[in-house]
């Protein structure tokens, strides 16, 4: 994550700009806000001001903070100045590409030559708004979503010569700024407005055809996505407008089932609202909910297969940015395939071309499966396998799912030759807060035995697995999670990591193993001092302690990471398995019994061709090739 001193520099004082102004400052960045006069800055002031009030008034924060974050934010109309020393900034104007580009050109004069460009854009391309811009691999889109300073959402959307760097920058400080960045590819609607934006034009054709008035749609919605505001009442905060512009240009893009309905462009043409009063019919809402699932379901699947999303990613989006219970795949998964298929190709056998049904859908739905869905990342990278955590919106705490997502990953890790060094980590700032404890909660004494099962199952798995695998851990290593990392054989800690066992503070104790390995490894004064207290150490201090076995800065974990995994790869194959299995077993042994089995492991090495391969080559002055035999 980016150091607090960073400068941010946000063009335009709006809703958007002014809500992503208190996002950063909040998190304590200086941010240095820009319009082109005072009454817009005036008014983007007293935006950020009110939205304080109101968590003042919530408790979320007291009167110190609040003028805290106040003072982190500077306002000007000097552009040279907002973006002097600046390491980011974001430009959110309104979405107008002309504008937009005439912003740029006059940016690309005075912005300092490292600092990222982005651009908080919902419906424009980010490669034709950066085209002229001087140095394209320092640009990229970041779609707050509304409201910024609340929302978690944050869409990332590379341009055709974005870097990996710019790219890792903006989601690593997404999550610096406790966002939940999803990774989107430069496509129309990009994720979450894909889908969003239909579901609400299909929403009013629904009432346009007769098959419901508004309350019956609104209640269906509500109910097929456990939602509290349906499609009309959003479309009454949010604006009408913005609706029926949103979905004319994804019209322009994808074709006729995508335009406007009749009634959502005379509702415009009036600059009504909708009228959301009226009595529900129950009979109608199944249909409604069909169509409304069809919609979802059906350009969830395109946009996943035409790689503009993950699926995980476009569920995230939903649940996160929509505030839906479940995602287009949670919620095909619920419905079941078959059926989920079947709303999706009836609104295909009406629109023809232009919702078009994705063939991995039809594959799932004949085989009668579900969409995959993980939580757990695994990242092949002959010859290290990153097995990431992938849940950041609950700081992968680990649920039924997410042990079961890690046991696949870790077989699959074993099972592929190719695969020399496991790396277990996050796809975010956090390595994992613990076991679940919204699941745990509502276990019985047989449930939480059969949780424990299964968790001492899984870290067992990865403790014997015959390859070396370490953690590369960083933000919170709490309960479950630490005891996951210390499963594994060694743990490399950023040196913003926080590690501890909290269980005692909930009523439990370490259910994962906790008790026994952390005494393994720093003995049972330190290990009770830890688990008795409940207290959790900075990085610094686990290294001190013998829990982490090495610290490095926050922004080198993952090449540190790389490296060590490397490096271990390059190593005799049976000879590193062999000295892990010699640690391993002597651990629990006498010493006289440890020796004779590393006399015994020691010899085996004499057999392989690898020794005489490491020796020649040592002889030669050259480096090995082993081949593992
Ligand atoms: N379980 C479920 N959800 C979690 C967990 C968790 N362990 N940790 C965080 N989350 C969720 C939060 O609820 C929140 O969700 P939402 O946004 O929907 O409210 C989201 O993650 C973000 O968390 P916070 O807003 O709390 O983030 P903060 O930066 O403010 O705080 C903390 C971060 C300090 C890590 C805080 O989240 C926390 O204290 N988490 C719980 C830590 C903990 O107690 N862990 C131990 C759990 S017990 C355990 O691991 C036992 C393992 C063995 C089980 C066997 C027994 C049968």
């Amino acid at each position: 994550m980016p150091p607090k001193d960073t400068r941010i520099a946000v063009l335009g004082a709006g809703n958007m700009g002014s809500g992503i102004a208190q996002a950063f400052a909040t998190a304590g960045y200086r941010v240095a806000v820009r319009d082109l006069t005072d009454k817009e800055l005036q008014r983007g002031r007293d935006a950020v001001e009110r939205n304080l009030n109101r968590s003042l008034e919530r408790g979320r924060i007291d009167a110190d903070k609040k003028a805290q974050i106040l003072s982190r934010i500077e306002f000007t109309t000097d552009l040279t100045a907002a973006v002097a020393g600046t390491r980011l900034v974001v430009e959110a104007i309104f979405e107008d590409p002309k504008v937009k580009q005439a912003l740029f050109a006059e940016l690309a004069t005075v912005v300092p030559k490292e600092a990222i460009v982005a651009t908080n854009t919902s419906s424009l391309s980010v490669a034709k708004l950066f085209e002229e811009f001087p140095s394209p691999e320092r640009c990229a889109g970041l779609h707050f979503f509304f409201p910024a300073s609340v929302n978690k959402l944050v869409e990332v959307i590379p341009g055709p010569a974005t870097s990996p760097a710019t790219m890792e920058f903006l989601v690593s400080l997404c999550y610096g700024i406790r966002k939940i960045p999803i990774r989107v590819r430069d496509a129309p609607g990009f994720c979450v407005n894909r889908f969003f934006v239909p579901f609400l034009n299909e929403a009013s054709r629904l009432v346009e055809e007769g098959v419901a008035n508004i309350a019956t749609v609104e209640a269906a919605a509500n109910e097929l996505l456990g939602t509290k505001m349906g499609p009309f009442e959003l479309m009454n905060v949010t604006g009408v407008p913005i609706a029926f512009h949103s979905i004319t240009t994804l019209g322009n893009a994808f074709g006729e089932y995508y335009r406007p309905s009749r009634i959502l462009k005379e509702q415009f043409d009036r600059g009504e609202k909708w009228n959301t009063e009226g009595e529900v019919h129950p009979s109608a809402v199944d249909d409604v909910k069909a169509r409304l699932a069809g919609c979802v379901i059906g350009i969830a699947s395109r946009l996943v297969e035409e790689g503009v999303a993950t699926a995980e990613e476009t569920d995230r989006g939903a649940r996160i940015g929509l505030a839906w219970k479940k995602g287009p795949f949670e919620l095909l998964n619920s419905l079941g395939s078959i059926s989920g298929y079947e709303h999706v190709d009836k609104l295909h056998r009406r629109w023809g071309v232009t919702f078009p049904v994705s063939p991995r859908l039809a594959e799932i739905a004949i085989s009668n499966e579900n969409w995959p869905l993980s939580t757990v990342r695994y990242d092949k990278e002959a010859p290290i396998a990153w097995v990431l955590l992938d849940r950041p919106e609950a700081l992968n705490a680990l649920n039924s799912s997410v042990l079961k997502d890690l046991a696949h990953a870790v077989t699959q890790a074993a099972a592929d030759p190719e695969i020399r060094v496991v790396v277990l980590s996050s796809t975010s700032g956090n390595f994992a807060a613990g076991a679940d404890i919204a699941e745990m909660v509502k276990k019985t004494p047989a449930d939480s035995l059969a949780y424990t099962t299964t968790g001492h199952a899984v870290l067992r798995q990865i403790e014997t697995l015959d390859k070396p695998v370490f953690a590369a851990v960083d933000g919170y290593a709490l309960g479950g999670g630490l005891e996951l990392a210390l499963s594994a054989d060694f743990i490399l800690a950023s040196e913003e990591a926080t590690l501890g066992l909290p269980e005692v503070s909930l009523g439990i104790i370490p259910g994962f193993g906790g008790t026994q390995r952390l005494t393994r490894l720093v003995g049972p004064a330190r290990a009770k001092m830890m688990i008795l207290s409940g207290n959790p150490v900075k990085a610094p201090e686990a290294y001190d302690l013998g829990i982490a076995a090495r610290i490095v800065p926050a922004e080198r974990l993952r090449e540190e990471a790389r490296n060590l995994a490397l490096t271990i790869a390059s190593r005799a194959p049976i000879a590193v398995k062999l000295a892990k299995q010699a640690v391993d077993g002597g651990r629990e042994a006498s010493l006289p019994s440890g020796l004779a089995l590393e006399r015994q492991l020691a010899t085996y090495t004499f057999t392989t061709a690898d020794l005489r391969e490491g020796m020649t080559a040592y002889l030669e002055k050259r480096k090995p090739k082993f081949q593992g035999a």
